[in-house]
């Protein structure tokens, strides 16, 4: 089902002063920036590799407000890993697939993820204590 990593996501407090550390730290860099209103985050991606269907990146957020996932899981745990992300090339096959063996879906349809892909997440507490989000990159749709 899954083609690559796509992307872990990383919460932090501050978007520039991490994505200085992971530039000058590992030497990758920004790719795109977004504001998603509807994830409630403002992001960055930063290329790490090319794989099947699209590439592999670390996704830095920060969140747009304290009532916002990422906002919510900050108060709580702190900055840190706060989801991972698999590349597949048809989310809503995935999510038809995944659903059937009773891991809840928080999301039933796609949503809009970075760089113009359609991402849906699963619940962590069905998934070993991981938010997983599943990717369908812009290009392999
Ligand atoms: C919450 N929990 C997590 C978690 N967030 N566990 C692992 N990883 C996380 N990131 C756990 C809490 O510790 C708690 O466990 C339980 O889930 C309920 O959490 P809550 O704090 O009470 O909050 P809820 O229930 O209101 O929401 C949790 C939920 C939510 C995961 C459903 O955060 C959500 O819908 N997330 C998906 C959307 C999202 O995260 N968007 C931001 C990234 P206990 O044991 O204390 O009960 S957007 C993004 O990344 C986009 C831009 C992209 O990739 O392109």
């Amino acid at each position: 089902m899954f083609l690559r990593i796509d992307h872990v996501g990383i919460a932090c407090h501050d978007l520039e002063k991490t994505i200085a550390l992971y530039e000058s730290t590992f030497g990758v860099t920004v790719v795109a920036r977004e504001v998603n209103e509807e994830q409630g985050v403002r992001e960055a991606m930063l290329h790490v590799a090319d794989g099947e269907g699209g590439g592999s990146y670390i996704q830095l957020i920060e969140p747009l407000g304290p009532d916002t996932p990422v906002g919510k899981f900050l108060a709580k745990r702190g900055e840190g890993l706060h989801h991972v992300a698999y590349g597949v090339s048809d989310v809503r096959g995935a999510l038809t697939e995944i659903a059937a063996t009773g891991v809840r879906l928080i999301d039933k349809n796609p949503r809009h993820g970075s760089m113009g892909s359609s991402i849906a997440f699963l619940h962590p507490k069905d998934v070993g204590g991981v938010l997983t989000e599943l990717v369908q990159a812009r290009q392999a749709e």
